[in-house]
């Protein structure tokens, strides 16, 4: 089965984990098949890379969040899914690798610079590679499959688009960038907007498109609305390639019992005058995708969420460990 994820950080990463782990063929057989094309008397084998060849699962991912600091590009959600698909990174935070140490920060701040974005030393290659692959020219879809095959990523990990996006968060003391917002400010401010700035004349990704056309499930993951899945529809193209595909359309609220399991998602629907709950979540998705993954917490608001033309799956969507991660994606892919 083609599977397609929208993706932010966390809420996606965890998803897109869990789908792994459910779409993982039995005995854990290598994806791409032998590079042998021309043994005689065999059967064309898929090439690796050609479509027969590839993982079934296809993460489109945030870039909104992306930001320079010390002449490096730093990519917040597309390695939060790499990391966490890689298995290297930290649960707690939910941002970085585990295990790391902060000999460089430590030097930074002492020759002067501004070290509040905390960057890990072994964080700070994956920022060097990248940022040094794309000055010479390599587009980020590129240098992020690039990063994935290294660190063993199976599932294709695709920015929406490899032009600059950048998500900016008004606030009652301006227009802030994303980063200043969300670890400056830690996401204390009021959010009156979001404005993505430069998202009209983006292009999606290599891949994107076709991802979203050629799938037979698209999932939106348990992603904020506004921080993660709204930059990713404002990719020209985008939301069009949802409302026209022919698969089934699933989102996964990110909001239980009222609140947000993680970051200012609860916050964010209050401050813009929309329900705080799974209701509230599925009224935005309205016309997107044709079936609402609702908490068993939230059980209660089936009836309301159908009302609104949803065909509505109730279960645990908490996805904890790895099991619960494999458990809900299981239940998404209907096996
Ligand atoms: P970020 O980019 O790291 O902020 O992450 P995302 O935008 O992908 O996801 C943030 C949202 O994920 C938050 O609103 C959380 O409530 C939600 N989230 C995180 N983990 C889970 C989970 O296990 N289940 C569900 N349903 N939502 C989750
Ligand atoms: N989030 C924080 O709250 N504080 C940090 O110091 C921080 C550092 C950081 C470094 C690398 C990276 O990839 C992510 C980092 N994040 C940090 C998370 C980042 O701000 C994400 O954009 C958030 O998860 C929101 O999506
Ligand atoms: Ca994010």
């Amino acid at each position: 089965e083609r599977v397609t994820l929208l993706a932010g950080g966390v809420g996606g990463a965890r998803l897109a984990h869990g789908l792994d782990l459910a779409l993982r063929p039995p005995s854990h057989e290598p994806v791409t098949a032998s590079t042998d094309l021309t043994a005689p008397g065999s059967e064309p084998v898929a090439a690796p890379g050609s479509a027969e060849a590839r993982h079934p699962l296809t993460v489109v991912v945030n870039v909104g969040d992306d930001t320079e600091l010390h002449g490096l590009w730093i990519s917040p959600d597309i390695d939060t899914v790499l990391y966490t698909l890689a298995g290297l990174n930290d649960e707690e935070r939910g941002w970085g690798l585990r295990g790391e140490s902060y000999a460089t920060l430590g030097q930074l701040a002492r020759l002067g610079e501004d070290t509040w974005f905390t960057l890990g030393d072994k964080d700070l290659a994956t920022h060097i590679a990248r940022t040094a692959r794309l000055r010479s020219g390599t587009p980020l879809s590129t240098v992020t499959s690039q990063i994935a095959e290294s660190l063993g990523v199976r599932p294709r990990v695709v920015p929406v688009t490899d032009d600059r996006l950048a998500t900016m968060v008004d606030t009652p003391s301006g227009r802030l960038g994303f980063q200043e917002y969300f670890v400056g400010h830690q996401h204390a401010d009021e959010v009156l907007g979001l404005h993505f700035e430069g998202a009209e004349a983006t292009r999606p990704a290599p891949g994107v498109i076709d991802a979203l056309r050629d799938a037979e499930l698209v999932l939106l993951a348990p992603s904020n609305p506004f921080l993660s899945i709204d930059p990713v529809l404002a990719v020209p193209g985008v939301r069009d390639a949802l409302a026209g595909t022919a698969a089934r359309r699933v989102a996964v609220s990110p909001i239980v019992g009222g609140a947000a399991i993680k970051g200012p998602a609860a916050k964010i629907l209050e401050s813009l005058g929309h329900e705080v709950s799974a209701l509230g979540v599925a009224r935005l998705y309205t016309g997107l995708v044709d079936v609402m993954c609702i908490d068993e917490r939230d059980s209660h608001l089936s009836g309301p969420v159908a009302d609104l033309g949803f065909e509505v799956l109730v279960t645990d969507t908490i996805m904890g460990g790895p099991e619960g991660r494999a458990r809900l994606a299981h239940e998404l892919l209907g096996t």
